[in-house]
């Protein structure tokens, strides 16, 4: 069975919002495997290498302040194809392009204000697993679940 992994963030508007449980919920019922969580108001610093790749957009600025303005819950999901399907069950970086039926498409409107993050790749997903979580980026448990969900 696949052991894909991916970062799945609930942003500080999401955790103010009461939509920890949703999002997490939409994961859990599409059969992914939760194998880490834990809930950090991130520094600065910290946003600023997890955001690395849009260093000198014009919304850069206002993207870390925006990130660090309360806690995020941060979650790690596992499962075949995880974290492009983690991007379709999030929806398009602008909530007004997503469909309904998405995490942003069904609970956003603003890009700035898009409730919840994921890994773009398998590579970025390996990167910022690590530096959310660090070494220990995942516990591992086995699921009897999964001879239902995999054929
Ligand atoms: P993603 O979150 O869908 O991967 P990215 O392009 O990686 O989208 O951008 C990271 C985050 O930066 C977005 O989720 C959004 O919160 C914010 N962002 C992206 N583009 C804009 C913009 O044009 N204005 C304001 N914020 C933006
Ligand atoms: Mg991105």
């Amino acid at each position: 069975m696949a052991t894909e992994q991916t970062f799945i963030m609930v942003k500080p508007d999401g955790v103010q919002r009461g939509l920890v449980g949703e999002i997490v919920g939409r994961f859990e019922k599409r059969g992914y495997q939760l194998v880490n969580a834990k809930m950090v108001h991130a520094s600065q610093e910290h946003l600023e290498q997890h955001y690395a790749d849009l260093k000198g957009k014009p919304f850069f600025p206002g993207l870390i302040k925006y990130m660090a303005s309360g806690p995020v819950f941060a979650t790690v999901w596992q499962g075949k194809d995880v974290v492009k399907q983690g991007r379709a069950l999030l929806g398009a970086t602008n909530p007004l392009a997503s469909a309904p039926g998405t995490i942003r498409g069904d609970f956003a409107i603003d890009v700035g204000r898009n409730i919840c993050h994921g890994s773009d790749s398998v590579e970025s997903a390996k990167k910022e697993i690590s530096l959310w979580f660090g070494q220990d980026g995942s516990i591992p448990y086995k699921r009897a679940v999964d001879a239902w969900i995999y054929e």
